[in-house]
């Protein structure tokens, strides 16, 4: 039997498929979690992760204000489903001065929590890192990357001694292009030993994809959600699928894909400041019973949560071939 290597989240936010539906992953009835308007000056709260924290979860959320800049806020929940966001963006301490933050992901790593963020850096998009163990203060790190770079994601423990990040090299504009990278780093400050993971595939994944939560450690190797777009007349359309990566040399993709888990389909994924767009960038997942709970945007605009199981996302995997 596949398992999940990690805590159990007895506790985590679930729900059972619905009887009418047969698809691999499920939304929450309840959905948007998040609405666009939870701050009083919040345009649209999106794109944002999650983790166990304390008794319940914290968070970093991208919430995009009434002048339309990107900014980064902490939020706690006892149940992971409602959440209390603060009213203030987060304020780093570190040498680098913040322009602009988006999309950012969450990973507890050696006890500590490590926020990476696509963060402007002389205007222009690269990955940031910070450290926090309580949320509430958050000291920044060095960029990992020269820009342009988005979608930095960490693996959750180190291999070989050394620190694990995806990312997607891109441009400056709404990058028609991209493939995921895997790159080390002895001490989350110097990275190098590149290594391209995956490149862009067809139908729903053709222009580019980017990696989304921080994996999942299976004893079927990583499993990894990843966004895709297709890019039609219409503009540009997100979906997103999941893949498997080896256990020790993670670049190397042992399945994924074709057909996409979820894309958008319901009002709320398909009408906002950016219609047809679900966007992955958290996941809890409950190791006994192989539960997991995604995290995603919808439409650049509120905050939507989704279901599935490992055995429902590994049968997904198989019946492509
Ligand atoms: C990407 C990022 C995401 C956004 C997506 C769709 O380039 O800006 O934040 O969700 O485009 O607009």
């Amino acid at each position: 039997m596949a398992t999940i290597t990690g805590p159990a989240l007895p506790d985590m936010p679930w729900q059972e498929r619905p009887a009418d539906c047969s698809d691999a992953v499920w939304r929450h009835t309840g959905n948007p979690i998040i609405r666009r308007d939870a701050l009083p000056d919040s345009n649209s709260i999106f794109n944002s992760a999650v983790v166990p924290f304390g008794a319940g979860y914290a968070g970093v959320f991208r919430c995009d204000d009434r002048a339309r800049r990107c900014a980064l806020h902490t939020g706690f929940s006892r149940d992971g489903v409602q959440w209390e966001l603060s009213p203030e963006p987060i304020e780093f301490t570190g040498v680098l001065s913040f322009e602009y933050g988006y999309d950012p992901r969450v990973c507890r790593i050696d006890g500590e929590y490590i926020v990476t963020w696509c963060n402007g850096y002389a205007d222009y998009p690269t990955i940031g890192i910070a450290e926090t163990a309580d949320f509430k203060t958050f000291r920044q790190l060095e960029n990992a990357f020269l820009p342009f770079n988005r979608n930095g994601v960490l693996f959750p423990r180190r291999i070989g001694g050394k620190y694990l990040m995806l990312s997607r090299p891109s441009d400056n504009n709404h990058t028609g292009f991209g493939d995921i990278f895997l790159s080390r780093s002895p001490d989350l400050t110097f990275w190098g030993e590149h290594r391209l993971v995956m490149k862009t595939g067809g139908g729903w994944q053709r222009t580019k994809i980017g990696a989304g939560p921080t994996p999942i450690e299976t004893s079927e190797g990583w499993l990894l959600f990843y966004h895709g777009v297709l890019t039609s007349c219409n503009g540009m359309t997100y979906s997103f699928g999941a893949a498997l990566l080896d256990p020790e040399e993670p670049w190397k993709v042992i399945a994924r894909d074709r057909h996409y888990l979820m894309s958008p389909q319901t009002l709320y994924e398909c009408v906002g400041d950016t219609p047809n767009v679900v966007f992955p960038c958290a996941a809890l997942a409950d190791a006994p019973t192989g539960r997991i709970a995604i995290y995603y945007g919808c439409a650049d605009t509120c905050t939507g949560l989704a279901f599935t199981t490992l055995d429902n996302v590994l049968e997904h995997l198989k019946k492509q071939k």
